[in-house]
């Protein structure tokens, strides 16, 4: 058969062209992009925008993105109270603060990211910052305590003082001869609220060392107490030891006899007296764990309080804690529905458990206590008392055995 010359053309150019076709598409040449998309069927997107089907410069991908999708959605600011956690805290504690940090950041910050506040008579050294920062999911403040505020007041005599000391190391007192507890007692009782770090907040919750909790926190305690009008909250009561406290009730009816414009009218005198306000009976709400309002603590009825125990000088010629001290302001400056009972909230201090009774809580909120530890209902606690002088309805099932 014979090729006419205008076939033999068409077949050369058939050849040529494939030959350029081959070369363009095997070539390891680095194309423009727009050739690419346009060489390459189906990468434009419909609206003109071109997929990123090229990866980012490795910086980019491998910085964390602020908000991972396996995430639950952190709450908008702004719903946040004005709040913090605080905790007191040495050097030397770091790790069981650590351990604190992750059973709240587990069961609740992780999603609202409140700041947090740790405070020292000393300098934080850069461990415990490096490790607290990196556990906290909001922000984190470190403050010194002014010597001030974490010293012997000029009023106290030294030798009385080391001698109530003595006597209740004999005694074994708990902490009984402890200066730096008694320091760490007055500073909760009547400074931590006004540190310059706490001033920009309304709300604090305090966390201390070594502590658990055990079901999640699924809502915001701090806008429970803000939207409920609430100033003190509790999970754990009992009874102080009256060697540390014996002279507390005594200064507590001075206060009030002078200031009898502070004492609130709904006030719960009856929680902390069983005759009438005659005598102390030692209940008081447990101050390791207190989600409180710091415009109640700095307020003016508060400070005269402070003010009038502190001079008494019960902190060192007794061992007055601040867990007495605190309840006994707030049972009688405050109105028996700004304190609050969370009994959701299920929280350990050594040696005590609040473990909620409620199975349908604890199955909802994924705890890991066992209610038959808990310590409300047993004659230990004060939270029995706290509900009938509230005259508030125990919760479902207090009264029984798991
Ligand atoms: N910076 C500082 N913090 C202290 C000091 N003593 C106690 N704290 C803190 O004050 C809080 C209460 O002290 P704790 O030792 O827990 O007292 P406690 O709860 O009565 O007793 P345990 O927990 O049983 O030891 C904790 O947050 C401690 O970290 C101190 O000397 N310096
Ligand atoms: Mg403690």
């Amino acid at each position: 058969m014979f090729l006419s010359g205008r076939h033999i053309r068409y077949v050369m150019f058939a050849v040529v062209a494939l030959a350029v076709f081959y070369f363009i598409s095997s070539s390891s040449l680095p194309l423009p992009g727009n050739v690419v998309s346009k060489i390459t069927p189906g990468t434009q997107e419909p609206d003109g925008q071109d997929k990123q089907d090229t990866p980012a410069p490795a910086e980019e991908s491998e910085k964390p993105t602020s908000q991972p999708a396996a995430q639950p959605p952190v709450q908008p600011a702004s719903q946040l109270a004005n709040a913090t956690f605080v905790t007191l805290a040495r050097n030397t504690d770091v790790w069981e603060v650590a351990k604190s940090i992750r059973h709240i950041e587990d069961r609740f910050n992780k999603d609202y990211h409140y700041s947090w506040v740790f405070l020292n008579d000393g300098d934080f050294d850069d461990t415990f910052k490096e490790i607290t920062s990196n556990l906290v999911s909001g922000k984190t403040h470190y403050g010194k305590i002014p010597r001030e505020h974490w010293s012997f007041p000029e009023f106290i005599d030294q030798d009385r003082a080391a001698e109530v000391r003595k006597e209740m190391k004999q005694k074994q007192v708990i902490y009984g001869d402890s200066i730096s507890y008694r320091h760490m007692c007055r500073y909760e009782s009547g400074f931590f609220f006004r540190h310059e770090l706490m001033n920009q907040f309304e709300f604090y919750w305090r966390v201390e060392p070594s502590i658990e909790y055990f079901c999640d926190i699924p809502y915001d305690p701090f806008r429970f107490m803000q939207d409920n009008k609430k100033k003190y909250s509790f999970v754990l009561s009992l009874f102080e030891y009256k060697e540390t406290v014996a002279t507390l009730w005594d200064s507590a009816k001075k206060f009030m006899q002078a200031h009898p414009e502070h004492i609130a009218e709904n006030n719960n005198l009856d929680f902390i007296s069983s005759d009438g306000g005659e005598t102390y009976n030692l209940c008081h709400f447990w101050s390791n764990f207190e989600i409180g309002s710091l415009n109640w603590l700095r307020s003016k009825a508060y400070l005269d309080y402070f003010e009038s125990l502190d001079k008494d000088g019960g902190f060192f010629y007794e061992r007055w804690g601040d867990a007495p001290v605190h309840s006994i302001a707030a049972a009688l400056m405050l109105s028996k529905d700004e304190i609050h009972f969370f009994d959701d909230i299920a929280y350990r201090h050594v040696p005590f458990l609040h473990c909620p009774n409620d199975p349908e809580i604890r199955k909802e909120r994924k705890c890991h206590c066992n209610p038959d530890d808990s310590f409300d209902w047993n004659g230990y606690s004060c939270t029995a008392r706290w509900f009938d002088t509230a005259k508030l309805e125990k919760p479902a099932g207090s009264q029984k055995k798991h």
